[in-house]
């Protein structure tokens, strides 16, 4: 049996305020546009689109202190958490549309929030090129698109590790990340200080999707809170060039389909984030088609052929 699903909650941040690009605010509405809603009705899933948050423009400075925009990335974050936390307690399944990767920030604090609160096993499954695990002190860049994962296991500061109350949000063991080919020189000690499970694209050559996809969902059952953190330039930019931060050799259509499509046989999901996608360097929006077309996957579209 597929995995019946609540009703989805839509919720777009149109917000570029942790990137190192202009334009991942244009997100939310180049996934409406690309049919996002209907792709999920369609498969008789019940969506409500809550249309978008609002939060501070990008004043597009350089970083203070190591952060780019620190105030205003926290305004959108609370903002996020507060809205994907309304979607858990009513029942629903929060589809983050971003906006750029800080926002995840948000979006899985409340998820660990709900989870804790339930006693829910969570599992973070993150889906990019980058680890996205750098602070203050070690980012080339300051923005803090490139920080959330650290920020979630309590590396950052205290108005992003504490966002939920309590820091930290979750521990480097429920996350695993997939597609990981590119991370900076100090974020590297920090990764495998902290012990994140990586399962880098070397790793994917080598064993391949398939084998990758089933370590990491190793011990995910229908009791698992499942989250996706879908970073759009995970997928090789050949097929996906809709994204601020390009990196070449990720995965192709079909790696990227198959794992979308073995998490749903898992039929655990309850959360997902869609972030990076960026319509300015987009070709007709066919980086958004081609989510859309994933994210079918994902709640479970090929499954039916398998019944
Ligand atoms: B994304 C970078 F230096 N590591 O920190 C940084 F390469 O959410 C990129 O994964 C971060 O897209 C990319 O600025 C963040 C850079
Ligand atoms: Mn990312
Ligand atoms: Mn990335
Ligand atoms: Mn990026």
């Amino acid at each position: 049996m597929p995995q019946r699903f609540p009703p989805v909650a839509l919720i777009g941040a149109p917000t570029d305020i942790g990137a190192g690009h202009r334009g991942a605010s244009m997100g939310p509405e180049a996934l409406r546009v690309a049919g996002l809603a209907q792709a999920l009705r369609e498969r008789g899933i019940d969506v409500v689109d809550r249309g978008n948050l609002s939060g501070p423009l990008n004043p597009w400075l350089p970083p203070v202190d190591g952060y780019r925009h620190l105030t205003e990335v926290t305004a959108w974050n609370r903002a996020v958490m507060t809205a994907v936390r309304a979607e858990l307690g009513a029942g629903h399944l929060p589809v983050l549309l971003g906006g750029d990767h800080s926002l995840a920030l948000g979006s899985i604090t409340a998820v660990a929030g709900h989870c804790r609160e339930r006693g829910r096993k969570l599992v973070v499954l993150w889906f990019d090129a980058h680890a996205d695990f750098n602070t203050s002190t070690i980012t080339p860049s300051g923005n803090v698109h490139g920080m959330p994962v650290a920020c979630l296991c309590g590396y950052g500061p205290r108005e992003l590790t504490e966002l939920g109350g309590s820091s930290p949000a979750i521990t480097p063991d429920r996350i695993r990340q997939i597609g990981i080919r590119s991370v900076d020189a100090g974020e590297k000690r920090l990764v495998r200080d902290a012990g994140l499970d990586i399962y880098d694209m070397r790793y994917i050559d080598e064993i391949g999707m398939r084998r990758t996809m089933e370590e990491a969902l190793e011990g995910i059952d229908e009791d698992t809170h499942l989250h996706v953190s879908f970073d759009v330039d995970f997928l090789d930019p050949e097929i996906a060039p809709g994204v601020g931060t390009t990196i070449p050799g990720g995965p192709n259509y079909r790696e990227a389909q198959l794992a979308m499509e073995m998490i749903a046989d898992r039929r655990c999901l309850g959360s997902l984030d869609i972030v990076e996608l960026n319509p300015a360097f987009d070709v007709r929006n066919r980086t958004a088609v081609l989510t859309v077309d994933l994210v079918e996957s994902l709640f479970g579209k090929s499954t039916l052929m398998r019944d």
